[in-house]
């Protein structure tokens, strides 16, 4: 192929990339040859200058990786990685004593021996879906994201003030946390968690086949101290979950209501539902102490069969996957995936369910049909619903009065707006769209797959992130933001909620255990610090840094000694992160401006070891490193 046939070959790709359902709609993206001036200005509008701030933080999951991310809106540049459930070989994260605190104290009794058995203390990987923040009245509150680690069973915090994650919990009971939802009113609260895979509530080997046996658990998380509150016992699995604006109910899609193994029993019922949790029925349950404990939970019986006042079920056409609470307070979209329709509720029609047992779908208000595949709902300010349609590779934008109106009998069609997206989408989000304060502004499109839009860079593909401007009637995707597996769900957040700090507190809990004994020892760790303390076998090493020296530049242990090294960076400028990497030993960590960091290892390899700074933090950065000498056994 010529350089010229090339570049037409090019050309045509890009004209024909929206040709995923067989639509060619030539006019979407940057570069696009078909680029109209309105659209070519909605494109400027996301393009920053060099040195420009973004106006909103955008939150992202990373699915498998297992970490948080950190994006600027709409540049779509990626500002930071905060690692959460994975290890991280930059920061140091599941190897410092304060993250490995962080990733093992919550850990169930019994996973804890299940580890050590297999020679770890904590897991090294984690499945991190949906990243959400915390709310006071309806809007975010700036305090903590949360998040859920499906591939391990867990829950957690990450500080906004600092963006580190601080408390990760596993959940009881439950099997596999995939939805997960802060509580939007008064205050979160309540962190609302989804377990999605069934198993026999004792679950020690005597049950396999038995269905009648399996359940699924619905868990509340307080999210202020990070236990668990309560948990209900639910029939059919739990898929994706979301709260209402009036702090009475919370929501959880079932794509199992069949409680089957197999794909073909799975899919088998024309209708699953979506399950109402009545949070006050069951706070005054627990309180009156009519629960069962079960691993040091209170557990109540919401089942089906049990006819609770705990729970609702309302049937939904085949397997719904998405549940997405509207600004406008009032509804909650439940997205059909199998079904080309999204059924929507309204909060205020539910009370009628509980108190008066009226019909089961008496809630739901409108169905519209939209396209095949709905996986998830995103709002703007103006009464619009934006749905992705996995199977179509599309957006489709709708009304949710004119939905309405139309599932009355009016003659109306609700959709307004469909745009190719490339392709596959998943989540969507919009700016603050998950919140009463939805200002309409952008849309990130999550498609699963990238196929040809970027450089081939071979069998694994990144997923493909759009931002579509939805402040005109028409969307528009005005960029393609290639990502690493596989960010799920992100929120888009207005930064002025979002305030971290430049530099740490001296008095941070992070290490709290480090000052603890560092006071033991009678070292300052606000000071200087060039102690090596010998403890039996035990050495613990304190070692400020300051650019650009440690303040140690050599010590000596023996073999088989058990060292710590503390690392203090007493700087207290912006931006200037020493860190101490031990050559050969697999060690290294981040030690941010006025941060203490240790860590703990076997000092197995006799004679003299370099360790170096390893955040380039000084004009002689490269001469930061001092020498571990270890004096061979029984020298
Ligand atoms: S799920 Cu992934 S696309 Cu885990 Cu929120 Cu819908
Ligand atoms: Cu300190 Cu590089």
């Amino acid at each position: 192929m010529s350089e010229h046939d090339k570049n037409l070959n090019v050309t045509r790709r890009g004209l024909l990339g929206a040709t995923a359902t067989g639509a060619v709609l030539a006019t979407t993206g940057i570069g696009s040859t078909l680029m109209s001036a309105k659209q070519a200005s909605a494109a400027a509008n996301a393009h920053l200058e060099p040195g420009e701030l973004d106006e909103y933080y955008g939150f992202w999951s990373s699915g498998q990786t297992g970490e948080l991310r950190i994006l600027g809106v709409p540049s779509m540049r990626e500002l930071m990685r905060v690692p959460v459930f994975n290890r991280c070989s930059a920061t140091g994260w599941g190897q410092t004593n304060e993250s490995l605190k962080v990733l093992t104290e919550g850990l169930l009794p019994k996973t804890k021996e299940y580890l050590a058995a297999n020679g770890k203390v904590t897991y090294d990987n984690g499945d991190l879906h949906h990243p959400h923040m915390s709310f006071t009245d309806g809007v975010y509150d700036g305090r903590y994201l949360f998040m859920n680690d499906k591939a391990n069973t867990r829950v957690a915090r990450v500080r906004c003030d600092v963006m580190k994650c601080d408390k990760i919990i596993e959940i009881p009971n439950a099997h596999d946390i995939h939805g997960l939802r802060p509580q939007k009113y008064p205050r979160t609260g309540y962190v609302f968690a989804n377990g999605e895979h069934e198993a026999p509530l004792v679950n020690d080997g005597m049950i396999l086949d038995n269905p009648d046996e399996y359940v699924n658990i619905f868990t509340a998380i307080d999210g202020d101290t990070m236990e668990v509150a309560w948990q209900v016992i639910v029939s059919g699995n739990l898929d994706n979950c979301d709260a209402d604006y009036q702090g009475k109910y919370a929501f959880a899609t079932s794509y199992n209501s069949e409680m089957g193994m197999t794909l073909a029993e799975m899919t088998e019922n024309e209708m699953d539902h979506v399950v109402i949790f009545n949070i006050k029925a069951i706070e005054e349950a627990v309180a009156a102490g009519n629960y069962e404990e079960l691993n040091g939970v209170k557990v109540v019986d919401g089942r089906k069969a049990a006819k609770s006042q705990f729970t609702r079920y309302v049937p939904i056409p085949n397997s719904p996957h998405g549940c997405n609470a509207a600004p406008d307070k009032k509804h909650i979209m439940i997205n059909g995936k199998l079904s080309p329709t999204v059924s929507v509720i309204d909060v205020e029609k539910v009370d009628a369910l509980f108190a008066d047992n009226a019909e089961e779908r008496s809630c739901i208000v409108a169905e519209p049909q939209l396209g095949l595949g709905p996986l998830h709902t995103a709002f703007d300010n103006k009464g619009n619903a934006y749905t992705t349609l996995f199977l179509d590779s599309q957006v489709v934008k709708w009304n949710i009065e004119a939905a309405i109106k139309q599932f009355a009998g009016e003659d109306v069609d609700p959709i307004l707006d469909k745009v190719d997206v490339h392709y596959q989408p998943g989540h969507n989000s919009t700016s603050m769209g998950e919140t009463a304060n939805a200002d309409g502004k952008w849309l990130i499109s999550m498609n699963k797959f990238s196929k040809d839009r970027f450089l081939n860079v071979g069998p694994l593909k990144p997923e493909n992130e759009q931002l579509i401007d939805i402040s005109g009637d028409k969307m528009k995707v005005v960029h393609d933001g290639p990502t690493f597996a596989e960010p799920h769900d992100s929120i888009i957040v207005r930064r002025d909620i979002v305030n971290p700090v430049n530099v740490w507190d001296r008095n941070d809990p992070m290490w709290s255990d480090a000052r603890k004994q560092a006071e033991a020892d009678g070292v300052d760790l606000d000071d200087w610090q060039d102690t090596v303390i010998r403890d039996g076998d035990k050495v613990r090493v304190y070692i400020s840094s300051q650019a650009p020296e440690f303040a140690l530049d050599k010590f000596s242990v023996k073999q088989g000694d058990e060292v710590t090294i503390y690392v203090t960076n007493l700087d207290d400028v912006d931006d200037v992160t020493h860190g101490l990497c031990m050559a050969n030993f697999g060690i290294a960590m981040e030690v941010a401006p006025q941060a203490t960091a240790s860590v703990t290892f076997k000092a197995e390899r006799p004679g003299v070891h370099w360790y170096y700074c390893q955040w380039f933090c000084h004009a002689l950065h490269m001469e930061m490193r001092g020498r571990m000498f270890v004096e061979p056994r029984g020298a």
